[in-house]
């Protein structure tokens, strides 16, 4: 069965290859679990809470309406918990959208949010529609976000997709083509051009490259072998992130301790600055993820 409603969440295969399948977590619309001809894609650690009692630590949660925790204390996501509400709230699950490839649909509203969450929004007096769709075909996954302003209120968000990549090693792993790019390194606290032609893992990693432009692909290769091909629309910023020793050791949901050389967050999403929304406007936005591939060597990586 292509598409099947489980309860807390929903699975879906792809009817050309029964290893190719995916699982998505009413709680949070999380995937989590995406199986290309049996291989894990994702990373989901063996302590991660399905349960709805806090935000899954792996998969795909989704961040919205603030990135990080809003240090603007005259902004409406001030008091918003760290990545906002999206990803700790039970989405509804829409159904099938389309066969092959196979997509399915979750939707948000604010009658979805627990009332105390939501009100620490803006009073809550925004009112918004956030719409999820999970396309599977036999050689990607693609994840589309669609917000709608439903309300009479202007508000502005971030969006982005945290997603969490399963490596072989992450010692052994490059991410490419963020050479020359403006960051924002979250550990340093500092801005800066990015000189490295390809990112490596040996310590925690914590930036935030910005104007990511989107005819750009983020590539993660492992000894020379493409492991993912990261496609991006209307998704100008990518956050990368490994937690490495000491914080996935301070993160009780961090399963196995050695679990951050197994995994990298990639993290595609619209968070340097924020989106305004009207009254009645829409937005959309995009990731698409391609495991394997070729090498695509985007930048003047020879450039002195
Ligand atoms: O995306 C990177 C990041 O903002 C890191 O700074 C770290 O906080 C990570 O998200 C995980 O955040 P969480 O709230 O899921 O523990």
């Amino acid at each position: 069965m292509a598409v099947e409603d489980l309860g807390d969440k929903v699975r879906i295969v792809h009817p050309k290859n029964p290893d190719t399948s995916a699982v998505i977590l009413k709680y949070g619309a999380t995937v989590i679990s995406w199986k290309e001809k049996g291989q894990d894609q994702l990373w989901l650690s063996e302590g991660a809470k399905l349960d709805g009692l806090k935000p899954v630590r792996g998969g795909i949660p989704l961040v919205f309406p603030v990135f990080g925790k809003q240090k603007d204390e005259n902004h409406p996501t001030f008091k918003l918990p760290q990545h906002g509400f999206a990803r700790n709230s039970t989405w509804e699950f829409l159904g099938q959208t389309s066969e092959e490839p196979v997509a399915v649909q979750f939707g948000l509203g604010p009658e979805n949010v627990d009332k105390e969450l939501y009100s620490l929004w803006d009073e809550g007096k925004n009112d918004f529609t956030l719409i999820l769709t999970v396309t599977l075909a036999e050689d990607s996954l693609t994840t589309r976000i669609e917000v709608e302003n439903t309300g009479n209120n202007t508000f502005d968000f971030n969006w982005l997709f945290h997603t969490y990549y399963n490596l072989d090693d992450v010692t052994d792993t490059l991410a490419t083509n963020l050479m020359d790019l403006q960051c924002f390194d979250q550990l340093l606290g500092e801005h800066y051009v990015e000189k490295l032609p390809m990112l490596s893992f040996q310590e925690e990693f914590d930036r935030i490259y910005k104007n990511v432009d989107l005819h750009k692909v983020i590539q993660l290769v492992d000894r020379g072998n493409v492991v993912l091909t990261l496609e991006r629309d209307n998704l100008p910023d990518a956050v990368v992130w490994n937690p490495w020793i000491k914080k996935s050791e301070g993160m009780a949901d961090f399963l196995p301790k050695d679990g951050y050389l197994k995994m990298l967050c990639v993290e595609p999403g619209h968070v340097a600055l924020m989106v305004k929304l009207t009254k009645g406007e829409k937005w959309s936005a995009a990731q698409k993820m391609i495991p394997l591939g070729e090498i695509k060597v985007q930048t003047n990586i020879y450039e002195a």
